[in-house]
């Protein structure tokens, strides 16, 4: 059988774990990457006990464009042979009104959200390109598709990156590559309590009284994605927990 290969990144913690873990179940070799050393060393040692698969992590931040390039350029040769890429890194920072946005939170939005997302893809894509075959897929969210009060900036990052995959579709239409987008609505793991900066309160309070998404529904969501025939792209999948209709409309248990 001939193995396949899944970068993905933002392997340290919530989605990027279980897709790891999955893709593995499913056979992958997988390179893992984020910026926390101690935890990608234990998802890559735990995915390689687990599943026997050969795992390669990259410690890098996804900002930094030359050492985006430097891990990309780094891969020995039979890790350059990718076949799925997942966007995953990403983050928000602080919710408030516009016009009282805190700047720095903004900077870190756009430059892992939207340009580490692109610096990336524009390493890993040549490798593709080279063999006319693979698959790409960005997460985006449900703040890619409305908009909500006070997700201003976060929104527009996700917007953006709902654009990037419809540019990169259209752009990688004659090279064999496919490209699919996830947006999940209200998923539990470290994203609440990184946008408000450390706060378990305000954290827990965004799931408090529904049944939120978990890391699990996004990787069944990647499986099912990859798992179509040769011929069918999935191009967008957005999911919410029953609870929720949209980016502000939710049904709690009081
Ligand atoms: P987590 O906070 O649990 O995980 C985020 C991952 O991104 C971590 O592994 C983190 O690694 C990595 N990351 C963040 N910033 C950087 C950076 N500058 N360089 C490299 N890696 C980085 O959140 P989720 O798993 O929930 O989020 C994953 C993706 O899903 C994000 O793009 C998020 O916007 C999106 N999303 C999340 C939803 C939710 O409700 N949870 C809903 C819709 C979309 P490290 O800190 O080690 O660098
Ligand atoms: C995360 C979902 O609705 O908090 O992307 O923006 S939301």
């Amino acid at each position: 059988m001939n193995t396949k290969t899944a970068f993905i990144t933002g392997t340290t913690s919530g989605f990027g774990v279980a897709i790891a873990n999955r893709l593995a179940l499913l056979g992958y070799n997988i390179i893992i990457t984020g910026r926390r050393r101690e935890r990608l060393d234990k998802v890559a040692d735990e995915v390689r006990s687990h599943y026997g698969v050969e795992v390669l992590p990259l410690c890098f931040d996804v900002r930094d464009r030359d050492a985006c390039r430097q891990a990309v350029d780094s891969l020995p040769e039979r890790w350059q042979q990718i076949d799925l890429l997942i966007n995953n890194a990403g983050l928000a920072a602080g919710a408030t009104p516009i016009q009282e946005g805190d700047m720095d939170d903004w900077e870190r939005m756009i430059d892992t959200n939207v340009k580490g997302l692109l610096y990336i893809s524009r390493f890993v894509i040549p490798l593709m390109v080279r063999r006319k075959s693979g698959h790409i897929i960005n997460i985006s969210s449900i703040a890619g598709v409305e908009v909500y009060p006070s997700g201003n900036v976060y929104c527009a990052t996700k917007h953006a990156v709902n654009a990037i995959t419809k540019g990169m579709r259209i752009d990688l239409l004659k090279e064999n590559i496919k490209v699919s987008s996830i947006a999940p609505g209200a998923a539990e793991t470290e994203f609440s309590l990184v946008r408000y900066h450390g706060d378990q309160d305000k954290a827990d309070a965004v799931y408090k009284g529904i049944v939120p998404l978990n890391a699990e529904d996004i990787a069944d969501t990647v499986e099912f994605i990859i798992t179509r025939p040769p011929h069918v792209n999935i191009n967008d999948i957005l999911l919410t927990p029953v609870r929720q209709a949209n980016t502000y409309l939710f049904n709690r248990d009081n």
